[in-house]
């Protein structure tokens, strides 16, 4: 299909779509009436004065690449001193491995596989987060909320699929992964796009995060009077990296420590923007990132020690990734929260902190976790069990895998070499759902205590075969529940 036949139906989607003539593929009218609902709902929420609400999300960012989480070469006195005036989460939590799944899941407050988000969208793709979710910004805006989505979005370039289609007033930034590329008047690059419109190609990747950092400052100094919410989702340290010149060169750590500073420094400039406008009392940032590090990219890829492996795998190393949350006044200083939470968990905890009610025509999987942010003595994690994919299960310290049904990347053991695959390749099974077709083996289990042996190096299934059952029993019913009651991805069709 030729790029303007491309653009003629985009464009008929979209028109149809303002409409509401669409129902049968979209949803759309479904979704107007979904939202709708909500904002009535929402009407009778709490009075008073409502959190600004910033999300920092970093791309590949592993566990152990920031001070406070042990860095031993990298510096980052931001986030240092964020930890320091906010909360650690020890045990935080990402649905998947790689980028779209774990992108869905933060904007809907829901496991990928529900959403069937399922693995990285790339630029040839018809598909996206479907229009009929409801995401945080679109729960927001219907309490009145300015909302801006700075960065990396991965959740589908069409136009029904942009984040200006998905409840952000503003959006700026490539549209997918930095490694992505499109081809226009003979170069190849991914595209900036400002709103729904290409405003550079190709981007200028080593100036993308101080840029982002000033329209993210801007975005908030424009809307100091009223709430908003930011997602600020870097496009680094993702492979290509790159860094603007005050920071090239300046870290121990090569060229990923120097992508890493700078995104310490970014953290630093919306902090301070929010202490000189008077708005750090009144607003709650979250810091973390979309999964773990890409160790097949050795010097360019990031640490996510002591957890085994990285992105593309669900060990911890792929799916725990570090993370803040800071709310002078709100969220205590100096604590660490060591209870299993989630991204999942962060559109229904600021749905609650605004007075949004959740829709009630579908099952949001993420619970409020104000009584861990807030740390309320004894709070403990709303997840009764956490799940890894449709492959793996968190019970307390307990967690199950059942290794045919992971990832290839995943056979490689902590310090081995990786086989040289792409987590982000357009063939690769990592994160991906693996029930399509099972395994001619059977599954062989790994069982582990992740309250002792937080590098997963033990395997005790063969000494707990009744905790193994009780996990089993627990990923099974997960999984049957998610069968009956999972939603499509987004589709635009070619037209007959
Ligand atoms: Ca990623």
């Amino acid at each position: 299909m030729s790029g303007s036949t491309w653009r003629r139906l985009v464009i008929c989607i979209a028109v149809a779509a303002v409409f509401g003539v669409i129902s049968s593929k979209t949803g759309i009218v479904g979704w107007q009436t979904a939202l709708a609902a909500v904002g009535e709902q929402a009407a009778d929420g709490p009075a008073g004065e409502v959190p600004n609400f910033v999300i920092i999300f970093t791309d590949d960012q592993g566990y152990q690449d920031v001070g406070c989480f042990g860095s031993p070469d990298i510096r980052t006195p931001n986030l240092d001193r964020m930890a320091a005036e906010g909360m650690k989460f020890t045990d935080f939590y990402v649905t998947a491995p790689v980028c779209s799944p774990s992108r869905a899941s933060l904007m809907t407050g829901s496991y990928c596989d529900r959403v069937s988000v399922t693995r990285v969208f790339f630029p040839r793709d018809n598909t996206g987060l479907h229009p009929n979710e409801i995401t945080i910004a679109e729960l927001l805006q219907t309490r009145g909320y300015a909302t801006a989505c700075i960065g990396k979005w991965h959740l589908g370039h069409l136009p029904p699929f942009l984040p200006t289609n998905q409840g952000f007033d503003y959006y700026f930034g490539i549209p997918y992964s930095n490694d992505m590329s499109i081809e226009r008047d003979g170069k190849r690059g991914p595209p900036v796009y400002r709103n729904d419109q290409i405003v550079e190609h190709p981007a200028e990747q080593a100036t993308l995060t101080k840029r982002y950092t000033e329209e993210a400052v801007k975005f908030i100094e424009q809307n100091r009077q009223r709430p908003f919410f930011l997602y600020l989702a870097h496009t680094m340290p993702h492979v290509p990296l790159a860094a603007s010149e005050a920071f090239l060169g300046k870290s121990k750590r090569g060229l990923y420590g120097d992508v890493i500073e700078e995104i310490d420094w970014s953290v630093g400039q919306v902090l301070e923007a929010l202490r000189r406008l008077g708005l750090s009392e009144k607003t709650i940032v979250v810091f973390t990132s979309d999964n773990g590090p890409w160790l097949i990219m050795k010097k360019h890829g990031g640490s996510a020690l002591p957890l085994r492996d990285g992105k593309g795998t669900l060990y911890e190393g792929g799916m725990r990734v570090p993370c803040i949350m800071w709310g002078p006044g709100r969220i205590p200083a100096g604590k660490t929260c060591s209870e299993v939470a989630a991204t999942i968990d962060i559109l229904p905890t600021f749905a609650a902190l605004a007075g949004a009610k959740l829709p009630e025509d579908r099952i949001i999987d993420g619970k409020d976790i104000w009584p861990l942010m807030s740390g309320q003595p004894g709070a403990k994690s709303p997840h009764q069990a956490f799940f890894y994919r449709r492959n793996g299960v968190r019970a307390g310290n307990w967690k199950l895998l059942l290794t045919a049904a992971k990832p290839a990347q995943s056979a490689a053991k902590p310090g081995e070499k990786q086989p040289p695959k792409s987590a982000d390749a357009p063939d690769s099974k990592a994160g991906q759902s693996q029930t399509a077709k099972p395994a001619a083996a059977p599954p062989t289990v790994e069982l582990y205590d992740l309250a002792t042996d937080i590098g997963e190096k033990n395997n005790l299934a063969e000494q707990h075969p009744d905790v193994v059952e009780r996990l089993r029993k627990l990923l099974q019913d997960h999984n049957a529940e998610i069968n009956k009651n999972q939603r499509p991805q987004g589709v635009v069709e070619p037209s007959p």
